[in-house]
């Protein structure tokens, strides 16, 4: 009886509210409530902090905009794409079992993207880039299903889905640009990277504007995520930045079918309810779209509240089972909860309660979301809408928790699929799974390609290429190729002098674009705060402390550097954005993204991996580099690793440059290859701190500028000594010491040593692989030899080969070199010291590369043991030392 008598005074207070808000309107409502709340905290009432808003759509139904479209043909057009979908994962697993795909992601989807496709994504046009989709990577069947319908893909293509390497063209499991380059833009299935890309694109989009290289035109940049995707740390690691940023060009659609591979995403919570106070509390508008139309009645006549309350009550794990076990069970278990509630469903069927639609399956409630999205200013949008994966599968999998895995239909379940959405397919051609279009003289067909004409354009489809970039002036490098005479200079200095200078060119300067995760005083770029600014939407609001210096730290709405703080993930997203301009606005911008290293590859590769995948270009400058070059900071900041690790990224072209003519020689050729001839590659070159003589350019060597690309050249040619010859390779910071260990080798040992600078074991692996190949594909008959037996063509002695990385980069070449080889290098966690200790540690100092070559020549036998022995004495080697690899 309690429970009746709360319910009749809640019903007045409620009435009271009605009466006010449609007397006096939402102000003198918000204002009564929040007086209510005041006054309730001062008598001790203490509202519990949240950040939620009822379990119900944010747009009431009497404030939906009226659906411009024709609902039917869309309804054909979108069964139509949900079978071809389903057709396409079925079929690739009849040709082979076990190929995967999926089709349960794409059916909850379907009317997210549908609505999208017929009313909001702006294809590009002349003066348009178009709207940024971020399509969820594994709802690609769908995407690909449209496109077949619009005739932009062939039946073969949809034939070899995931069968790339088959006969004709094949289509790529997920949306990858590099497999797929006119098609996909964003590599988005590694799931939580597609978020942080859109959000830092969408802010590079604007950088853009408020920089005037582009013309502000409202491109909005789409994100489509799975709900159980938003548990990467990159999902929701940027939201503040994008509402600290104002980007009400950014809009989020956040499938919410509360499921994900294994189960429900939150069995025990409420994921949509999460998910927005995490929106909300970051200052991000969020609309959620939960229930379909048929609820609005329901709502309309709960007068006691009591129909949300119980909304809000059921947990995601409960949930599932309204979708999996029925209408009866719907009644019992969940209108069965309040009496009330039960009599306010009696009127309907069991069958009608089974059919209530969430709101993610209704394109009104679809269309008032986004519609409410794209004329929202001030703030990013999220749109969290519910639906059902798996939906139309029926007990193929609908809701359940293995319809993330399910591949295969059988003949009943493909004839219940067909009837649902009225695909036809008759019943004698449906075990073929056929695929189906559009006559072109149907009204579907029209409509699907009048709709997209009317948006400007198709959607996804991609930019191959831009206009090409003007290269500075040749003297922008001539004082690089000089040499620092007795000056100490580090590579990060000279490298930020190129920055620098490229600033400043007129042709490409205001193209470059400096990025830094907090880190530009440790590169000693803060000069170019003061020289190009720093990005601001809002400029500088405030004095800077400094403002009285001549470098002070300043912000501009023009500025240029891009000073994302300390992300390396946004900072990476930054790159890409950057980096792919060339594609997504026709504006070749030229990345240089610098950072600490150890935080490079290592913390965000698979980022990097998304970058080669979208065919971004730019610079990335990895700074205080070297497990021994940078001193002191010990086990987390000395790198030993990243020219390893870079092995393994297709189109990144790695460089450990000694000296700035070599730094010059590579951007110099970077810039050529990615912006005139438009190559699909970037960069990654590691950039010291020890200051030593930056060396001039040798003016003797032939194609010097290509043999520093392709990876190593001879930089001095030993002299006439008596007891031996060596061949020293050194790298970055390590050729001085390598070139010291000659000098020592010649004047004291007798021993000649030819000095190579490797600037590249990963171009020089690359070559010789793909040389390698060459010789066995032909059997034999390719005669091309790898460039670094073209190098060592001639020379003699054994090798030793130092670089201040880990020794398998050196040793992965060591097959191709046809004499003794040793590698010296820093395997082994780092350590707090300075560089002669280090060096010494990490056993890559002038007397270990010494001590290395009259080794290998004693093993050669040319170098005595007791000399061998007096040297190990003299150059302190103590075979005792703890190992650097385990100790
Ligand atoms: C980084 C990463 N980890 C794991 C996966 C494998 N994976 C693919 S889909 C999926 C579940 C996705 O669930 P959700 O995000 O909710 O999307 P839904 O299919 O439910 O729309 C998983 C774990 C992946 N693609 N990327
Ligand atoms: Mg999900």
């Amino acid at each position: 009886m309690e429970q009746r008598f709360s319910d009749i005074e809640i019903m007045e207070w409620i009435e009271s509210l009605d009466y006010i808000l449609e007397k006096d309107g939402d102000d003198r409502g918000r204002e009564i409530l929040a007086e209510l709340q005041n006054h309730a905290h001062k008598k001790g009432v203490k509202m519990p902090f949240s950040h939620n808003t009822p379990y119900i759509n944010t747009i009431p139904a009497d404030e939906q905009p009226v659906y411009p479209g024709n609902r039917e043909i869309e309804r054909r057009i979108k069964s139509m794409v949900r079978w071809n979908a389903m057709a396409m994962v079925v079929k690739a697993n009849r040709v082979e079992e076990g190929i995967g795909g999926h089709i349960s992601s794409y059916a909850s989807a379907a009317t997210l993207y549908e609505v999208g496709f017929n009313h909001f994504f702006r294809g590009p046009s002349e003066n348009f880039n178009g709207d940024m989709v971020f399509f969820q990577g594994h709802a690609s069947p769908g995407i690909y299903a449209r496109a077949y319908l619009e005739g932009r893909l062939s039946t073969q293509e949809l034939n070899n889905f995931r069968h790339e390497a088959h006969e004709g063209e094949g289509l790529p499991s997920y949306p990858h640009p590099w497999l797929k380059p006119s098609f996909w833009q964003f590599a988005t299935v590694s799931m939580g990277l597609g978020p942080i890309m859109a959000i830092y694109l969408a802010r590079y989009n604007r950088y853009l504007e408020d920089r005037g290289l582009k013309k502000s035109r409202g491109e909005k940049v789409w994100a489509f995520l799975g709900d159980g995707e938003t548990d990467e740390p990159e999902t929701l690691g940027a939201i503040s930045l994008a509402s600290r940023e104002k980007l009400d060009n950014l809009i989020f659609v956040i499938n919410a079918n509360l499921q994900r591979l294994d189960g429900p995403v939150r069995g025990n919570g409420r994921i949509i309810q999460e998910l927005e106070t995490n929106f909300r509390g970051a200052g991000w508008n969020v609309i959620k779209v939960i229930w379909g139309k048929e609820w609005d009645e329901l709502l309309s006549r709960d007068r006691t509240g009591l129909l949300i309350r119980r909304m809000g009550e059921v947990v995601d794990g409960q949930s599932q089972n309204y979708t999996v076990r029925g209408g009866k069970y719907i009644r019992e278990h969940f209108f069965g909860k309040y009496p009330e509630l039960l009599k306010l469903v009696e009127h309907m069927s069991d069958e009608q309660l089974a059919k209530l639609p969430f709101g993610g399956h209704d394109p009104e409630k679809i269309y008032a979301a986004y519609a409410s999205a794209v004329k929202h200013e001030g703030a990013p949008t999220v749109v969290i809408a519910r639906t059902v994966k798996g939906y139309g599968l029926g007990d193929a999998g609908e809701g359940k928790n293995f319809t993330h895995s399910q591949k295969k239909l059988n003949e009943k379940q493909l004839r219940s699929f067909r009837s649902r959405f009225g695909i036809p397919i008759s019943d004698e051609d449906i075990d073929a799974v056929p695929f189906y279009r559009f006559p072109e003289d149907s009204p579907e067909h029209d409509y699907l390609h009048a709709r997209r004409k009317e948006l400007g354009g198709y959607l996804p489809q991609r930019r191959t290429e831009s206009d090409p970039v003007d290269m500075p002036e040749e003297s922008v490098w001539k004082e690089f190729d000089e040499g620092t005479g007795d000056r100490a200079v580090s590579t990060t200095m000279a490298f930020v002098r190129i920055l620098t200078q490229l600033l400043k060119d007129k042709a490409l300067g205001k193209l470059v674009v400096p990025i830094v995760p907090d880190e530009a005083r440790t590169f000693g770029m803060e000069a170019l705060f003061r020289q190009v600014g720093i990005y601001s939407h809002v400029g500088q609001l405030y004095e800077p402390v400094d403002s009285d210096s001549f470098l002070y730290y300043k912000e501009a709405l023009n500025g240029q550097i891009l000073e994302e703080g300390i992300t390396e993930s946004g900072s990476m997203s930054s790159f890409i954005a950057s980096g792919t301009s060339y594609s997504l606005h026709n504006i070749p911008t030229i990345p240089f993204y610098i950072f600490y290293s150890m935080f490079g590859i290592q913390r965000v590769g698979d980022l990097v991996w998304a970058a080669g995948d979208m065919r971004a270009r730019g610079f990335m400058i990895g700074g205080t580099a070297g497990r021994t070059t940078l001193a002191g900071e010990g086990l987390q900041h000395q790198d030993g690793n990243s020219h390893l690790y870079a092995y393994a990224y297709p189109t990144l072209k790695a460089y450990d440059p000694a000296y700035a003519y070599e730094i010059a020689a590579i951007i110099r050729h970077g810039l050529k290859s990615m912006y005139v001839e438009q190559n699909p590659e970037f960069y990654y070159l590691t950039a010291g701190n020890e200051n030593y003589v930056q060396l001039p350019r040798p003016t003797d060597i032939k194609d010097l500028d290509e043999k520093i690309i392709r990876g190593m050249y001879r930089f001095r040619k030993g002299g006439k000594r008596s007891k031996g010859k060596l061949d020293l390779f050194g790298s970055g910071a390590l050729l001085p010491v390598v070139l010291k260990a000659a000098d020592v080798l010649e004047t004291e040992y007798d021993i000649s040593c030819d000095v190579f600078s490797v600037t590249s074991y990963k171009s020089l692996y690359w070559d010789a692989i793909a040389t390698e190949r060459e010789q066995f594909l032909s059997g034999g008959k390719s005669k091309r030899q790898p460039y670094i037996q073209q190098c060592l063509k001639g020379q003699e002695g054994p090798v030793v080969a130092v670089s201040d990385y880990v020794k398998a980069v050196p040793e992965s070449l060591s097959k191709w070199i046809d004499r003794p080889m040793i590698s010296l290098g820093t395997d082994g966690f780092g350590r707090s010291d300075g560089r002669d200790h280090l060096r010494d540690f990490f056993e890559v100092n002038v007397n270990y590369v010494v001590f290395a070559g009259l080794f290998m020549l004693h093993k050669g036998g040319t170098f005595d043991a007791k000399l061998l022995n007096k040297a190990k004495k003299d150059l302190e080697i103590d075979e005792n030392k703890p190992n650097p690899m385990t100790d």
